[in-house]
């Protein structure tokens, strides 16, 4: 799968695009990021992405020429899917991060300023894409947090020590907790079922833990429990 992305600010990607799940991945052939300055899309010498606002008001609005050239220019003949990153989209969920995985290719859009044109989301935007309810500074972090998630939904991502099976959202709950060595940590002790090597017990108490902790921190995931 193949992502382009459409930023002022492509180095705030370098630490998570090289890291080492996606650097893997995209050494691997599985995925491949591309970075593209929107001021490469401009055509005055001031390299200018904004303008003042029609009918008045604070700020600065995203002009539609750069983007809607730089949109043409990256999709080309390729099919792909345009989603803008805005605290006004279609929320983020594991289940969207599934269909968008299994194609086709990604054209990621990051807003700044008070946002994009709206000619730009009329003629160019497929989707429009919100990981959750407070607003940024630009659309760069959303836009990292959508690759990284759907990228490990491509197959061949992850490796067989991470499975994407046994995960909270799969069962529709958050996680049941987790422990490791060793079994008394400075007097807190792991609970007992974990050590028993009964398989059942461990099963259930996992079971029961992930609905008390969902309980807990998310009573809206339990209304069809
Ligand atoms: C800001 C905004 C606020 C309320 C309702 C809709 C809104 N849209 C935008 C918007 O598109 N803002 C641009 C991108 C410009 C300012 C910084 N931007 C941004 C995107 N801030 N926060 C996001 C974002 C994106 C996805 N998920 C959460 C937040």
């Amino acid at each position: 799968m193949r992502f382009d992305v459409i930023t002022i600010f492509p180095e705030m990607f370098s630490p998570v695009v090289d890291e080492s799940i996606l650097k893997r991945a995209q050494e691997s052939g599985k995925l491949s990021i591309h970075l593209h300055d929107l001021r490469d899309y401009t055509k005055d010498k001031h390299r200018k992405v904004d303008d003042r606002p029609f009918g008045g008001g604070p700020g600065m609005v995203m002009t539609p020429q750069p983007l809607f050239d730089a949109v043409r220019k990256i999709k080309g003949r390729r099919k792909a899917r345009v989603v803008l990153m805005s605290p006004a989209g279609r929320p983020l969920t594991n289940k969207l991060v599934k269909s968008l995985a299994r194609g086709p290719n990604l054209v990621i859009l990051c807003g700044h300023y008070e946002g994009v044109d709206e000619r730009v989301r009329e003629k160019i935007v497929d989707e429009e894409i919100s990981i959750g309810d407070y607003v940024l500074t630009g659309g760069e972090l959303p836009a990292m947090v959508l690759i990284d998630c759907v990228a490990r939904h491509i197959p061949g991502v992850l490796g067989k020590e991470t499975s994407l099976e046994d995960e909270s959202f799969e069962e529709g709950l958050l996680e049941y907790p987790h422990y490791t060595r060793p079994a008394n940590f400075r007097g807190t002790k792991v609970p007992g079922v974990l050590l028993s090597g009964n398989h059942k017990a461990i099963s259930e108490w996992r079971n029961q833990q992930a609905l008390r902790v969902t309980r807990r921190n998310r009573p809206d995931l339990m209304k069809n429990k």
